[in-house]
């Protein structure tokens, strides 16, 4: 099985900036766990992070038909993007949403998320945590589609 880990504008600032809501932990860190995570259960992972939204559209895209499944912290744009929206319909790929913090916990702009009605779970307020457990729901729900 392969996931598709995709993260998005300012994630790879963690650990350098704003401890008090994501952590100390550096993005190396967070790859390095999924990592882990990923081997210890037997699926591939590739992670990869982009500032960029078109880049994002690009990567969801190309996921069709390469990869079983998307684990996707849009970061920002979870709360601005009809693109990312789009995307991840048009791939129709599997998708779980994941935030380290939980947004509707925050500033009420972060309540809405455009991602969500287009994801089949969603993983909020976790920490780090939250990657493995997002990518263990998105390996059950690919193998009860796959049985
Ligand atoms: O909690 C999450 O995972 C978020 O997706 C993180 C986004 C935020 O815009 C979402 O509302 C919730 C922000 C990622 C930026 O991370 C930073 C890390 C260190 C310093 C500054 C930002």
């Amino acid at each position: 099985m392969k996931l598709l880990i995709l993260n998005g504008p300012n994630l790879n600032m963690l650990g350098i900036r704003e401890p008090e809501i994501y952590g100390n932990r550096t993005y190396n860190d967070l790859c390095k766990l999924i990592e882990d995570h990923a081997q210890e259960i037997g699926v591939e992972a590739e992670i990869r992070q982009s500032n960029h939204e078109g880049v994002l559209v690009d990567w969801i895209q190309e996921a069709r038909g390469k990869f079983d499944g998307i684990v996707l912290n849009p970061a920002a744009y979870t709360h601005t993007s009809v693109a990312l929206l789009d995307a991840v319909l048009a791939a129709g790929v599997p998708t779980v949403e994941v935030h380290i913090s939980d947004p509707d916990q925050r500033e009420p702009f972060r309540r809405v998320s455009y991602l969500r009605r287009a994801c089949v779970a969603c993983v909020k307020g976790k920490g780090f945590a939250g990657y493995p457990e997002a990518i263990d729901e998105l390996k059950l729900r690919i193998e009860r589609i796959n049985s």
